[in-house]
């Protein structure tokens, strides 16, 4: 019989058919990396030099208003453009192209230049969700658009251009790789078993708790059975609902909470602005609403302090992802963080 806390083993993701290796054994090798204590960013509320905060210029002579909440605009350097052509090329049945389009946005969470999600206040966050639907909500109903991508890159370490706090959007005409392996996954579970992967998986979560990380009445955080990043996480509504257009305003209060209390969490682990990629995985444009269900994935890099870091490489680039902490290690170091901002404390 196997021991997940002792034998190498490894777990499928049910939503993508991917395999993840853990090697719960290997935690027990001696670490002789030093844990330095990293100094304490402070940043001015405003930057005379950011390209996102209100009042300043942007790339290619674009002027930000004086915004007071969230600000959305379009990419000056759109990776997508609206209108590109979307025929196919195929010079030999291998060698195959298909024209993408699309729309590409970035979006200001505050005016605030020194503020991240975890500092931000609930009712502000609110604002930011509240962004993202309306984002959402047109883009998705846009001609030729079949896929909306809200993310977010925290931090250098994850490519962050910039400190100000802002996410991205990429509206595409196809549908990104990710997004139609979850969505066989989903529609597949539903025609067998007539409810969603996540409502299933969220059940079998929340009685034996071992992995959750904090949850409210609407929303559950959780380090999922099949993470690859050692503090991965998953954010999961509890009525399955297929995009962020469905939550009722109570259910918007409580997926800014939920993100509160986990971006909370994720500063607190090495008491340092925590980095990560994350974003939302919602219903694409004409897609089965019954199937999907709503939820983001969060990818942190960091492994045990705030630089020494987990890399994809090797094993991991030729063969497998691989991880040492089990989910239910991680899970547990998160769930047994404070919920008060390390910052905030006195
Ligand atoms: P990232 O920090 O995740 O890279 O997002 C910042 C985006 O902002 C990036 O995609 C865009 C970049 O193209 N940008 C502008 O649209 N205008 C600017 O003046 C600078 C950066
Ligand atoms: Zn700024």
């Amino acid at each position: 019989m196997i021991d997940l806390k002792e034998h190498p083993h490894r777990r499928l993701n049910p939503l993508t058919g991917d395999w993840v290796l853990v090697s719960p054994h290997r935690t027990k090798r001696p670490w002789q990396g030093q844990v330095e204590k990293v100094a304490r960013e402070t940043r001015a509320t405003y930057d005379p030099s950011c390209y996102l905060c209100p009042g300043n210029e942007r790339a290619g002579g674009h002027k930000n208003p004086a915004y007071t909440g969230t600000f959305a605009f379009t990419n000056d350097f759109a990776a997508l453009l609206p209108s590109s052509p979307v025929d196919e090329l195929d010079p030999h049945p291998l060698l195959r192209a298909e024209g993408v389009s699309g729309i590409c946005r970035v979006i200001c969470f505050s005016p605030r230049h020194d503020l991240t999600l975890a500092e931000m206040g609930v009712e502000e966050i609110r604002g930011v969700v509240d962004t993202w639907t309306d984002q959402y909500s047109e883009l998705i109903h846009t001609p030729g658009i079949g896929y909306v991508q809200i993310f977010e890159n925290r931090g250098a370490m994850m490519g962050c251009s910039n400190p100000h706090p802002h996410c991205q959007i990429w509206a595409s005409s196809a549908v990104p790789t990710e997004i139609a392996k979850e969505q066989a996954a989903q529609e597949a579970y539903l025609r067998e078993h007539g409810r969603t992967l996540l409502a299933d998986y969220l059940e079998y979560e929340v009685a034996t708790g071992e992995r959750l990380v904090c949850v409210n009445e609407h929303f559950v955080a959780l380090v999922p059975w099949w993470a690859v990043w050692p503090f991965e996480t998953m954010v999961i509504s509890r009525r399955p609902v297929s995009g962020l257009d469905e939550l009722s305003s109570d259910e918007r209060d409580g997926l800014s909470d939920i993100l509160k209390q986990l971006t909370t969490r994720y500063d607190n682990l090495f008491e340092i602005s925590f980095p990560y990629s994350g974003g939302f995985h919602q219903r694409p444009a004409g897609s089965n609403k019954e199937a999907w269900h709503l939820h983001a994935h969060y990818h942190p890099p960091l492994l045990r302090s705030a630089t020494v870091r987990k890399f994809l490489v090797g094993y991991e680039m030729l063969a497998m992802p691989q991880r040492d902490i089990t989910p239910e290690a991680a899970a547990l170091r998160l769930r047994e963080l404070s919920a008060v901002h390390f910052k905030s404390r006195v």
